[in-house]
């Protein structure tokens, strides 16, 4: 990475920085609800599955000096994509692979995209663990499948940021992205990365593929 950069404009000190963000795991866990929570803060109850992927942006700000954005890849959970996923995660600083706490088999399938991604990906990449639906078992705690402890346990081990989130009622969903945010090395941040306040692109970096869908007008 290139040496680290804190440039000046507008107002003094001020940073910003960007960095690539994939969202990962089993379909219907609520990766694109989690996504258009964050960007959006709306949620659907029928949400059509994702096809190939979706791209969005979000940016927020970290402290008083430093705006951080998100550029975002929703990738599609179904088996048939499978293949698409590296082109996503390649290059990406930051994962939040997602599981719902009411389904025990998107655990596993949870952590074989850590396994991958700790594999192929950034040698660097932070990664975040996600349980998302926990409205579901707010009212019916029978209905949960992966105890919070349990979750919380393998991701400590497997050195992962980890929130229960309700992409429905907003539950964790800011902290789960601020709390990566505040885990990128904003310090560290090479020319790609890092902008001064008065230079900000006008333009998203958008990576390679063309198999985006819907959301891409929604470069908020
Ligand atoms: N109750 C509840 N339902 C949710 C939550 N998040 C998502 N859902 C629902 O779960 C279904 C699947 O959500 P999606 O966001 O499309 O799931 P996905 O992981 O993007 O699925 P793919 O695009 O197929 O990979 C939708 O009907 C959502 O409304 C949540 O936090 N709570
Ligand atoms: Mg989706």
């Amino acid at each position: 990475m290139a040496a680290p950069r804190s440039q000046q404009a507008g107002r003094p000190g001020s940073r910003f920085a960007q960095f690539k963000l994939v969202l990962l795991g089993e379909s219907a866990v609520g990766k694109s609800s989690l996504v258009l929570r964050f960007v959006k803060d709306q949620f659907d109850d029928y949400r059509e599955s994702t096809i190939g992927a979706a791209f969005l942006t979000q940016t927020i700000p970290l402290d008083e000096n430093t705006t951080v954005k998100f550029e975002i890849w929703d990738t599609a959970g179904q088996e048939r994509y499978k293949s698409l996923a590296p082109m996503y995660y390649r290059n990406a600083n930051c994962a939040v692979v997602v599981y719902d706490i009411t389904q025990s088999s998107s655990l596993d399938k949870a952590k074989a995209w850590v396994k991958e991604l700790q594999r192929q990906a950034n040698e660097n990449i932070i990664i975040a663990l996600a349980g998302n639906k926990l409205d579901l078992v707010r009212d019916s705690p029978d209905k949960r499948a992966i105890s919070t402890a349990d979750a919380q346990q393998y991701a400590s081990e497997a050195g992962l940021l980890f929130f229960e989130t309700s992409a429905k009622t907003a539950d964790n969903v800011k902290e789960l992205f601020t709390a990566i945010a505040k885990k990128l090395p904003l310090d560290q941040a090479g020319p790609r990365n890092l902008r001064s306040a008065g230079s900000r692109p006008g333009v998203n970096l958008r990576p390679e593929s063309s198999s985006t869908q819907g959301a891409g007008g929604c470069q908020c």
